[in-house]
């Protein structure tokens, strides 16, 4: 007979940081599942990004740069039950759920779905700390300023207009990172820089390594700001598994360095990633990305 498989206890897996819970404290790690994809144009499947997340965590350990996770907790909260049928009231669901989270003072990493949602979170913050002097650090090939008619007509492109339109962001504290030619308009990049928003486009990866593009970002977002949000559209990087995958992105370990950079503030406060699709992925490449992505987060945010 063939040996039977079993895991082997001294090579634990990242899905053990994960702890299923109803409830979380303040300080806490949580994380929480946005399955929607009803307002993305370009395709869909990124509905299915937080369960492809998930699955993909147990391809990876939980040592990293020297420290071992294992016995620290993340809580997993589950998905948010987000109607395919009304944009406004996932967005509404969204906005509640962030402000609560943001409320007790947990800090949270929102794995998506619809990068559209982020507005929503940009909501629930100022909702739970209107005076908050936040800064965004923004990874993402497009801008997602677009104007819209109402909050049934959110979109994937309409996320970082959101976070300006409430009272914790402006845009001389926003940074949009990896922003590439011929993935948005002129008539949106003269909005972005009417809005004095920082753009950091993907040519910029050619002339500094990405470590240090991280590391100048987060000082200036450090001196700017009392808290940091850091919202990654996977779209950003050259992997096939996004609602937007598009070539002459990020690469993958210029994204882990660039995160791992950003992560390691003190004034972040949370993060996203959206827009992880797994009907487009090849072999689950992309929701590994994304699950080392989580880890860079999180061994940042927690080992503080
Ligand atoms: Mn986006």
């Amino acid at each position: 007979m063939f040996p039977r498989k079993t895991l082997d206890p001294r090579d634990p897996r990242a899905s053990s940081l994960l702890l299923p819970s109803e409830s979380f404290d303040a300080g806490d790690f949580v994380l929480v599942g946005l399955p929607f994809d009803s307002s993305i144009p370009s395709r869909p499947g990124a509905r299915m990004g937080p369960r492809a997340f998930r699955e993909a965590l147990p391809s990876l350990t939980t040592f990293g740069r020297g420290v071992e996770l294992a016995g620290r907790v993340c809580r997993d909260l589950g998905d948010i039950d987000l109607p395919p049928t009304s944009v406004k009231v996932a967005h509404e669901r969204v906005q509640s759920v962030a402000r609560e989270i943001f409320a007790k003072g947990a800090k949270p990493f929102f794995i998506g779905g619809d990068n559209g949602l982020t507005g929503a979170l940009f909501r629930g913050l100022a909702d739970a700390q209107p005076d908050l002097r936040l800064g965004v650090a923004a990874i993402d090939s497009h801008y997602d300023v677009r104007e819209y008619d109402d909050d049934e007509s959110l979109l994937s492109g309409t996320p970082y207009r959101r976070a300006l339109e409430t009272s914790v962001v402006t845009g001389e504290r926003t940074f949009l990172i990896g922003a590439r030619d011929f993935a948005n308009s002129s008539y949106y990049d003269r909005w972005v820089r009417e809005q004095k928003i920082n753009v950091v486009p993907v040519e910029a990866f050619d002339q500094k390594r990405a470590a240090d593009i991280g590391r100048e970002i987060r000082a200036k977002l450090e001196t700017m700001c009392d808290a940091i949000f850091l919202s990654i559209d996977i779209d950003a990087v050259e992997m096939p598994g996004s609602s937007a995958a598009a070539p002459g992105g990020l690469q993958s370990r210029e994204t882990i360095a660039l995160v791992r950079e950003l992560a390691r503030s003190p004034k972040v406060i949370g993060c996203d990633l959206t827009e992880l699709s797994p009907p487009w992925d090849v072999g689950g490449m992309t929701a590994k990305l994304a699950a080392r992505l989580f880890l860079e987060v999180f061994a940042a945010v927690d080992s503080r």
